[in-house]
């Protein structure tokens, strides 16, 4: 397996000004025919410079270059390489292939979904469909026509527009879209299905009437609603905030069933999972609705940040991703709550990113090398990426990052670019210079902020005394300073701001620095790295009392909320070492049970950040604080103190239980949706405690409840106790549920998440559930996913029963979707934090995933970095 690298990045050799693809879309096979004009790249090639495309799991049937039919020995096609030693400066080419999407389950190229044809060509999938210079900066205008059973599959759609339809001979008939636009191979995208489709209008700001169709299996087509709803969002939100308006007549959106990553955004045709298009409050959760809004808009905001200024390079990758994830949140935060957003965000990122960064995999937001392009589809690129932008956002302020974007779109519109180009954008229209911040593309890892308050009360100076470091890694063993944004806020005794010249934005740019404030005389507190200013690690000289205030008092939301977390932190760390030292845990310490009764107060005003502040950290977000896992302890003291809380709140709970029941399931406003979160969160609380009233308590809100929010999270309450309610719970669910696989994913994940302290016996045989399979990413992602990644119990049972178990569906996944199986793969990146035993088994299956026959590509990458 070959290793690309960045350095050695070079134009193509040929351009290929016109593709005219032709499908004959059979039962057992396709016919694809391409016909394309090739004009040699005089930069760089001459006449002797042999022309070389990609290919992959296709049959060669014909090639015609120019008119004459060549025989197979006169082009050469080997390693996945198509090549024609000699060719002329311009000339057409027409080659035919024959491809099987039946027996594609990589999901990868073109392939079926049940009874739909459809492609995913991202990253490197358009070499499996026909030879072609598959990568990015090589842009084409294309042109396909979809020939197929009419009956079977009545709707036949490409990018573009539609230019003709018509019916053939034996039944078929057959469809002709053109795409004015050029754009890269990844962005092709071709689907034929007996779908049918719901359809809206949408005026632009120039009064143009967009037609905009959602393409669904007919028992579905009552639950795109909210699809169709938040794409007329993000059309309206793209044009106020970027000015960016759409392009082409029509915009469609395709739900299938089978699909390796949330949703796929070509040029006119978006291939979505069906996860996140489908929905009806009866079947989907209140963060299932959020997380349709949020895709749909992202997919739509590549149309300018993607597809219209797209890679050169897929080193280039988080130009797209970080900056679109950036522009989604935003769109989220405005048309929801900024506050819970940005904490959800932070969250993710913490646990998911910050991990990542310390790991085997660590890469910079603009990696150097990769052995497979998709395993680099990572939290790094696109959580952290987005947070680079972010940060520009910050340094820059929003009017002239406005402006670097406006000009970023008019310098870039329609070529292939770097990220580079994009700071260099960003400088050139703002005059600031983001020299040292440009290692935040280029160095891995994440930084370490310290920060030690002096205030000497006599002088009423308060200084605040910064340092960094970030740890070296196999990308750099020696790291450089970070311009790191901090944002600064000071507060009374009372919470009030105190205005202060050094307030607001302070850049750390060196290894140490401290910052002065004159003229404080009295005590006061810093609130540092306000909205999360930077995805850095946060360490401070807070007593507990100040974190107790900030997470009261504390203007800034974000803050509150993380004051909390800190809080929650200190005393699981307090707990942990006691358990380790098997000393008896005795209680949760009074000032954390006040802050809690106090947040409970607060959650009155404002009921969704007071959900988000009364949820204690995760099994994983607590583990990322230790460098060696302490897997039992961690959840012996979770528990530990949840039931502590619980015990302490249990009547105030349950008043505010009653109080939020009365929302309507109908109602998805985010006020609803709140009100249901801090319900579900303090029934999760009363759960907690495990005696059988609390059980017939929440068993009766399982039976009661009228949406997939309650339903689900009763269920999920349910699932962690000991009560019998749970067998009956679980049974009744299924049997209610079990024609709606997106359901029945949920209906997987409570029980991969659950009880892992009964070790993994109870997901090794959900694996063998008729419901159970391999093929559908979804399903896979629902029970061996969510196990992996969400049950730290279950995964690390000291037997290594999980991991066994994890490892023969890796082994099993590898053979039919790579994909998929390197995913689960990463679930042992982080072996060597744990104990000798638990190291000493991970360790012994990664080894027999890569003694396997031949592993691909994807699965060889990560494990052969985790071994390392
Ligand atoms: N479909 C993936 C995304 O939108 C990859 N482009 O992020
Ligand atoms: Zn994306």
């Amino acid at each position: 397996h070959t290793i690309k690298y960045l350095k050695d990045y070079r134009q193509p050799e040929y351009w290929i000004d016109s593709i005219d693809l032709q499908f004959d879309l059979h039962e057992d096979h396709a016919l694809v025919k391409s016909l394309m004009k090739i004009r040699r790249n005089n930069e760089i090639a001459d006449a002797q410079t042999p022309l070389v495309f990609d290919c992959e799991a296709l049959e060669i049937v014909s090639v015609i270059a120019e008119d004459m039919i060549l025989c197979p020995g006169e082009y050469g096609h080997e390693n996945n390489k198509f090549t024609l030693f000699k060719v002329p400066e311009t000339f057409t080419l027409e080659i035919t292939t024959r491809i099987k999407p039946q027996d594609n389950t990589a999901l990868s190229g073109l392939y079926r979904s049940g009874g739909t044809f459809c492609t995913q060509c991202e990253a490197e999938g358009f070499r499996r469909i026909t030879c072609f210079p598959d990568r990015p900066d090589v842009m084409t205008t294309y042109s396909c026509i979809i020939t197929a059973d009419k009956e079977k599959y009545p709707v036949l759609l490409s990018n573009g527009n539609l230019i003709e339809t018509g019916d053939l001979d034996h039944g078929r008939h057959y469809a002709h879209w053109k795409d004015p636009f050029k754009k890269p191979s990844y962005l092709f995208a071709l689907v034929a299905g007996n779908l049918v489709c719901i359809e809206d209008t949408f005026k632009t700001c120039s009064n143009r009437l967009i037609d905009l169709r959602i393409y669904v299996e007919p028992e579905n087509k009552d639950k795109c609603g909210h699809a169709m709803t938040a794409l007329k969002q993000a059309m309206a939100w793209d044009e106020e905030k970027f000015g960016r308006e759409y392009d082409l007549d029509l915009y469609q959106i395709v739900a299938v069933n089978d699909f390796n990553m949330g949703a796929m955004e070509n040029k006119g045709l978006n291939v979505f999972n069906s996860k996140y298009v489908l929905a009806s409050t009866e079947t989907a959760t209140d963060i299932d609705f959020m997380g349709i809004q949020g895709v749909i808009a992202h997919e739509y905001f590549h149309n300018w940040t993607g597809n219209r200024v797209t890679l050169k390079n897929w080193f280039q990758l988080s130009l797209k991703e970080g900056l679109t994830v950036f522009r989604d949140q935003e769109f989220t935060s405005d048309m929801n709550s900024r506050a819970v957003k940005r904490i959800a965000d932070v969250r993710k990122l913490r646990a998911g990113q910050f991990s990542e960064d310390s790991g085997p995999m660590a890469h910079p937001v603009r990696p150097e090398s990769y052995m497979e392009m998709n395993n680099f589809y990572t939290m790094t690129v696109y959580d952290k990426g987005a947070e680079v932008i972010r940060m520009i956002s910050l340094i820059l302020g929003s009017e002239r990052f406005r402006q670097g974007m406006d000009l970023y779109f008019e310098k870039f519109d329609g070529m292939a670019v770097t990220t580079e180009d994009f700071v260099a954008t960003m400088e050139e229209a703002s005059g600031v210079d983001l020299g040292q911040f440009r290692l935040w593309y280029s160095q891995s890892g994440t930084p370490r902020v310290k920060m030690v308050q002096t205030h000497d009360l006599q002088t009423g100076t308060l200084t605040l005394n910064f340092s960094q470091t970030t740890p070296g890694d196999k990308n750099q063993k020696e790291k450089s300073a970070m311009h790191i944004p901090v944002q600064i806020g000071l507060l009374d005794k009372d919470g009030n701001e105190i205005n202060n010249p050094n307030c607001g934005l302070f850049h750390l740019k060196t290894k140490t620095d401290s910052l002065v404030f004159e003229n404080v005389p009295e005590k006061c507190i810093p609130s540092i790295f306000r909205g999360f200013s930077a995805p850095v690690k946060i360490e401070t000289d807070y007593s507990d009392t100040d974190l107790a205030f900030l997470m009261a008092r504390d203007t800034d939301p974000f803050n509150r909320w993380d004051a909390a977390q800190q809080l929650y932190f200190r005393e699981i760390d307090r707990l942990l070492e006691k358990t380790q030292k098997k000393e008896p845990l005795g209680g949760v310490s009074p000032h954390v049970l006040a802050a809690f009764d106090l947040a409970l107060d607060g959650a009155h005003t404002d009921r969704a950040l007071g959900a988000k502040i009364l949820t204690l950290p995760d099994e994983n977000e607590i583990g990322e604080n230790y460098e060696n896992i302490d897997v039992e302890g961690i959840h012996r003291v979770r528990c530990f103190l949840k039931q502590g809380i619980a015990q302490q709140v249990r009547e105030r709970a349950m008043a505010i239980i009653n109080e939020c029941a009365s929302v309507p399931a109908s109602d998805i406003s985010f006020a609803a949706m709140a009100k249901r979160s801090l319900k579900n969160l303090l029934i999760a609380y009363v759960g907690s405690l495990d005696t059988p009233a609390d059980a017939d308590f929440v068993f009766e809100k399982f039976n009661q409840a009228d949406s997939m929010t309650d339903e689900i999270a009763a269920l999920t309450t349910l699932s962690q106790m000991t009560t019998d309610h749970r067998t009956v719970a679980l049974e009744r669910f299924y049997n209610k549920w079990k024609k709606d696989p997106l359901v029945i994913d949920k209906w997987f994940s409570v029980q991969a998440v659950a009880r892992g302290d009964h070790g993994a016996g109870e997901v090794v045989k959900l694996s063998g559930h008729p419901d159970f399979s391999l093929k559908n990413p979804n399903r896979v992602r629902s029970l061996v996913g969510a196990f992996t990644f969400q049950n730290p119990m279950g995964f690390h049972t000291p037997g290594g029963e999980g991991y066994t178990f994890v490892a023969d569906q890796i082994i099993a996944l590898d053979r039919s979707n790579p994909q998929i199986s390197a995913r689960l793969v990463s679930g042992f990146n982080h072996w060597k934090r744990y104990d000798k035993n638990r190291q000493s088994r991970m360790q012994q299956e990664l080894k027999r995933i890569i003694t396997i026959q031949k592993p691909s590509r994807d699965v060889y990458e990560i494990v052969s970095k985790a071994l390392d």
